[in-house]
C-alpha cells in the first residue's frame, strides 16, 4: 500500500474513467501470481504446460490481429510536431487525450483494473525509474512481474516521490453476462500506443501483446527514456549488454544494437565455438548509459527478464536461451503438443502429432501453416539464464568497451567493420539498414533504414537523436575512454542465397577480432566505410571450410556502397535540418573515397 497522494489521486482518476468493477493493487507476490494465472487456465485465457517438462510455465494464444507491435499505431505526441520528427507518428497531446478519454470512458467495464508498480533497473539504483501501469489484463500483470522488479517493494522505495504514470487497456469492455474472449484486444484501426514525451505519460489501447502493453519495455524504457536521456546526457539504447572474458582471464563489456528479431538474445548469450573464450549475458534489449566517475560510459539492463523470439531458439542455437525458459516462463503464440510441451519451428525435434498451434487449433501438417507465429514470444526471469552476468545487477552498471551495429543485410555490408573515430561511428549507427522481420504488422519486405535500431523507438526527432550522438562524443569526460564503434552482419549470402558466415557461436570468432581491435592487438585493412580485419586475423580453426567466404564475407564493393550511398541520400534527406553537420561531413568523406 502507498500514502503517495499523487499516485492515490492518479488513480482513482483512471478508475472513475474506465470504469472497472475493481480496482487491485499488485503486490508482486508469488501467491498472487499464481492466483492469477490459475484465474486464466481457469477461463480458458492461458494452458498449464506440463509440470515435469516446464515447471510454473503458461501458455497464452494472441488474437491473430494482436501479434506484434503496431508501428503504424504508435505515436510520440509533442506539443510541436516538428519535434516528434519524420519517422514517428504524431498527434498534439490535447487532440490525443480527447481522442483516447473518449475510449478509455467506461473501457474496463466488467474487468478488474491491475495497478503495477515497477521498477525499471535494479531497486533504488538511482540510474533506475519507477513508472506505475494500470491495466484491465492479467497476462500484463504476470509479464510484468517477470520483465521488471515489481510489486509492493517499489511502492516502499517510491515513498512521496515522483513515478511516470503508464495507462493501459485492451479496450474490450465487457457486458453484464457477456462471455470474455481468450484474448480480448479491439480492433488494429482503434489501437492507440501513445507517448507524451514532454509529460512522461503513456497512455496504451487496443492491444494485449508485447510492447504495446508492457509499458516498461519500449514505451517507458526506450521512448520516453530516450526523451529524458537527451535532456539528461546519458543514453538509452535498444542493446543488448555482454560480457566477453579471453582465455587470459582478461574481461570487455559490450553493447549491440540490432533490429527487433535479428538475434540479439542470441548474441547476447552466446556459447563461444573457440575455446577459452567466455560470454556473459547482462541484458538482451536494452540498455541504459551514464558517464561513470572513472569517465567510462557505464550501462544497465533496465529489465528483470528476456522476451525473446521463440522460433529458430533450440537447444542447437541457443541453449542459455532455451535453459533460461525451462521453468516459469510465459509463452506466447507457441505450439503446445499432446503431453503438454512447447513446440516450434526450429525447437530442434518433430513437431508431434496432435499439437495445438498458435490459433489454437490441431496443426495440420498439409496446410503449410506455421506451428508458431513467427513473432511468437517466451517471457522468461533473466536469473534463469546459466550465463547471466555476475554485474548484471549491480546499479552502478557495467563499463562498455565496444559498441556494435548492425542488421539483416544479404549484400553491400561486410561481415565487420571498425569506424575510424566517434562521429564516424555515429555515422554508421545512423545508416543502419535492415530487411524487414516479423516483430512488427504491416511492414513492407525488404530493406529498410533502421538507424541505431532505433527507428521505432525513438522518442522524439530521429535527427536530434543522432545530434545526441555525436554531442555525447564532445561531452565524454575522456575521449580515449569512449567505447569502439563497429558494424556487423552475420547475414551475408551468396548469389544463390546461402549464408555465407555460419554465425550463432561462430559470431565469437568476430568478437575476438573485435575484442582484439579495442586493445589495437590486430592490424585491420583501411576502406573507403572502415577498418575491416585482415583476413589472417580471423579466427578460423575448427569451421576452415569458411575461409573460401572470406574475401566475399569482407569485401567492400565500390558499385554497391555507391548504390547504398544513393539510399542514404534518400534516407538523410527526410531529416532536413536537423541533420547534424558532423554526419554530413563524414557521408561526403564516405562518398569521395568510393570515386
Ligand atoms: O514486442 S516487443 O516490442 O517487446 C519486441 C520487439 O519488437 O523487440
Ligand atoms: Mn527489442
Amino acid at each position: 500500500m502507498t500514502n503517495n497522494k499523487k499516485l492515490l489521486a492518479w488513480v482513482d482518476e483512471w478508475a472513475s474513467l474506465c470504469q472497472p468493477d475493481k480496482v487491485y493493487w499488485c503486490d508482486g507476490s508469488e501467491e498472487e501470481n499464481q492466483r492469477l494465472l490459475d484465474e486464466m487456465v481457469a477461463s480458458g485465457a492461458a494452458t498449464k504446460l506440463n509440470e515435469e517438462k516446464q515447471p510454473g510455465s503458461y501458455a497464452f494464444n494472441s488474437d491473430p490481429s494482436d501479434v506484434a507491435r503496431v508501428e503504424n499505431r504508435t505515436y510520440i505526441c509533442t506539443e510541436k510536431e516538428e519535434d516528434a520528427g519524420p519517422t514517428n507518428n504524431w498527434m498534439a497531446p490535447a487532440e490525443m487525450k480527447a481522442i483516447l478519454r473518449e475510449k478509455f470512458k467506461g473501457c474496463m467495464k466488467g474487468r478488474t483494473m491491475y495497478v503495477i508498480p515497477f521498477s525499471m533497473g535494479p531497486l533504488g539504483s538511482d540510474i533506475a525509474k519507477i513508472g506505475i501501469e494500470i491495466t484491465d489484463s492479467a497476462y500484463v500483470v504476470v509479464n510484468m512481474r517477470i520483465m521488471t522488479r515489481m510489486g509492493q517493494k517499489v511502492l516502499d522505495i517510491l515513498g512521496d516521490g515522483d513515478f511516470i504514470p503508464c495507462v493501459h487497456s485492451v479496450g474490450a469492455p465487457l457486458k453484464p453476462g457477456q462471455k470474455d474472449a481468450k484474448w480480448p484486444c479491439a480492433p488494429i484501426e482503434e489501437k492507440y500506443i501513445s507517448h507524451f514525451p514532454e509529460t512522461q505519460e503513456i497512455w496504451s489501447y487496443g492491444s494485449g501483446y508485447g510492447g504495446n502493453a508492457l509499458l516498461g519495455k519500449k514505451c517507458l524504457a526506450l521512448r520516453i527514456a530516450s526523451y529524458v536521456a537527451k535532456q539528461e546526457g546519458w543514453l538509452a539504447e535498444h542493446m543488448l549488454i555482454m560480457g566477453i572474458t579471453n582465455p587470459k582471464g582478461e574481461k570487455k563489456y559490450i553493447a549491440a544494437a540490432f533490429p527487433s528479431a535479428c538475434g540479439k538474445t542470441n548474441l547476447a548469450m552466446l556459447i563461444p565455438t573457440i575455446p577459452g573464450w567466455k560470454v556473459e549475458t547482462v541484458g538482451d534489449d536494452i540498455a541504459w548509459m551514464k558517464f561513470g566517475a572513472d569517465g567510462r560510459l557505464y550501462a544497465i539492463n533496465p529489465e528483470a527478464g528476456f522476451f525473446g523470439v521463440a522460433p529458430m531458439t533450440s537447444m542447437e542455437t541457443n541453449p542459455n536461451a532455451m535453459l533460461s525458459t525451462k521453468a516459469n516462463t510465459i509463452f506466447t503464440n507457441v505450439g503446445v503438443t499432446p503431453d503438454g510441451d512447447i513446440w516450434w519451428e526450429g525447437i530442434g525435434t518433430e513437431c508431434p502429432a496432435g499439437t495445438i498451434n498458435w490459433k489454437n487449433q490441431p496443426h495440420n501438417p498439409d496446410a503449410g501453416e506455421p506451428v508458431a507465429h513467427p513473432n511468437a514470444r517466451f517471457t522468461a526471469p533473466a536469473n534463469q539464464c546459466p550465463a547471466i552476468d555476475p554485474e548484471w545487477e549491480n546499479p552502478a552498471g557495467v563499463p562498455i568497451s565496444a559498441f556494435l551495429f548492425g542488421g539483416r543485410r544479404p549484400s553491400t555490408v561486410p561481415l565487420v567493420y571498425q569506424a575510424k573515430n566517434w562521429n564516424h561511428g555515429v555515422f554508421m549507427g545512423s545508416i543502419v539498414g535492415s530487411e524487414v522481420t516479423a516483430a512488427a504488422i504491416g511492414l513492407k519486405a525488404g530493406v529498410r533504414r533502421d538507424p541505431f535500431a532505433m527507428l521505432p523507438f525513438c522518442g522524439y526527432h530521429m535527427g536530434d537523436y543522432f545530434g545526441h550522438w555525436v554531442n555525447i562524443g564532445k561531452i565524454a569526460p575522456d575521449p580515449a575512454k569512449l567505447p569502439k564503434i563497429f558494424n556487423v552482419n552475420w547475414f551475408r549470402k551468396d548469389e544463390n542465397g546461402k549464408w555465407l558466415w555460419p554465425g550463432y557461436g561462430d559470431n565469437m570468432r568476430v568478437l575476438e577480432w573485435i575484442f582484439n581491435a579495442c586493445d589495437g592487438t590486430v592490424e585491420p585493412v583501411e576502406t573507403p566505410i572502415g577498418f575491416v580485419p585482415n583476413k589472417k586475423d580471423i579466427n578460423l580453426s575448427g569451421i576452415e571450410s569458411v575461409a573460401e567466404n572470406m574475401d566475399e564475407l569482407l569485401s567492400v564493393n565500390k558499385e554497391k556502397w555507391l548504390d547504398e550511398c544513393a539510399l542514404i541520400e534518400e534516407h538523410y534527406a527526410k531529416f532536413g535540418a536537423h541533420l547534424p553537420n558532423e554526419l554530413k561531413e563524414e557521408f561526403e568523406i564516405l562518398k569521395a573515397s568510393l570515386v
